[in-house]
């Protein structure tokens, strides 16, 4: 998430109108009568588009619904219950009615909408990182603390790596060696070059994972290759520019074979962990834990005296870009926070 200003009680307003405003217009489209409408049956949402959402059913038929007003939230892999419709002219296939609880999901917390749902039921997420323009291990610590709260097995992934030259990919193995050291597992690959995918590859099956990151780094092209023929949109422009303008706009589930599934989901420039408390950002850096054996009970781990942490960071046991990401981490918290969640 961009930093951006706090906006006044007065903006937070007017933007709130907006909001219910657009709500009321969406929620005006005419909803199918129910005497039009099949049994009900089980399905997973592939992706959702405003009003409407396509789903897969039980024989691995895409629909398109339209949502029930009542549905509060509704992202790519919950389970639903819908109903087909039988109405000739109808220009959906159905009505999704109801959605089953959520396993897990993966939020991403947007100043203007608060928490943001980007997909649901995920039990395995692929943090994609490249190397150009350059690898952003501030990206990869917030997601690993996000997806350790979420309950997720992540998976750190670097794409691009033929653009290095043999020296810097003997350091970048050496910098990574340290997550695989706290039992992330690891993969350096080219999508491009189809190389050093093979092992990735094999986490996919049975489950159902997300590729997120941040917007260029390879994701929908990472889905094109394992799902060939698929072709879906993937961005020159952002290679070329460095800049990483957005290509893919809604997350969307794909069906992998021979088991599995994976969500492409849009890039992000930033990664805010505003609703998370410094407790839960300090338990996600995992290693930190074996190192507080700090002199004082409510040491901050900034600037203290004998600090386990700090004196860790020195010896060289954290790595110190770790340590130096929680203290933006944690600064940011406050920064970031809307000022409508000073609460949570
Ligand atoms: N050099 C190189 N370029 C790659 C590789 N993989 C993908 N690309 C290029 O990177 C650019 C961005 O790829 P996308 O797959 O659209 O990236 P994305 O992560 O889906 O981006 P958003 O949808 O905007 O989030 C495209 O020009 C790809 O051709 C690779 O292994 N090496
Ligand atoms: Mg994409
Ligand atoms: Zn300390």
């Amino acid at each position: 998430m961009a930093k951006t200003k706090k906006l006044s009680k007065q903006q937070l307003r007017r933007l709130k109108v907006n909001h219910s405003r657009k709500l009321a217009k969406g929620g005006n489209a005419p909803e199918q009568n129910d005497s039009n409408l099949g049994a009900s049956e089980k399905a997973i949402v592939i992706s959702r588009f405003g009003q409407q959402a396509d789903i897969q059913n039980s024989t691995g038929e895409i629909k398109r619904c339209d949502i029930r007003r009542t549905i509060k939230s509704l992202v790519a892999g919950d389970r639903v219950v819908w109903r087909s419709s039988e109405e000739a002219q109808s220009s959906n296939d159905g009505v999704i009615e109801a959605v089953e609880e959520r396993e897990t999901v993966l939020s991403r917390p947007d100043f203007y909408d608060g928490l943001k749902p980007v997909a649901a039921n995920i039990e395995q997420v692929i943090i994609l990182s490249s190397i150009k323009p350059d690898l952003s291990l501030s990206i990869i610590d917030r997601y690993l603390i996000a997806v350790e709260q979420m309950g997720a097995l992540p998976i750190i992934a670097i794409n691009k790596i033929e653009l290095l030259s043999v020296d810097e990919l003997v350091k970048l193995k050496q910098t990574m060696a340290y997550y695989e050291k706290l039992g992330y597992p690891v993969y350096l690959f080219s999508v491009k070059e189809e190389t050093g995918l093979k092992e990735l590859i094999t986490h996919f099956d049975d489950k159902v994972s997300i590729v997120v990151g941040q917007s260029g780094v390879g994701k929908s092209s990472l889905v094109n290759y394992l799902l060939p023929g698929l072709n879906t949109i993937v961005n020159d422009i952002s290679e070329n520019s460095g800049l990483g303008q957005h290509t893919t706009t809604v997350s969307r589930l794909y069906n992998l074979k021979p088991s599995g599934h994976l969500i492409d989901s849009p890039g992000i420039r930033e990664f805010s962990l505003w609703h998370l408390t410094e407790d839960e950002v300090f338990s996600g850096f995992v290693e930190f834990i074996d190192y507080k054996t700090c002199k004082y009970r409510d040491c901050s781990h900034i600037n203290t005296p004998n600090c386990g942490i700090i004196d860790a960071a020195n010896r060289g046991d954290i790595m110190r870009s770790r340590l130096d990401n929680y203290y933006r981490i944690i600064e940011s918290i406050q920064e970031d926070k809307p000022n409508r969640f000073n609460d949570i």
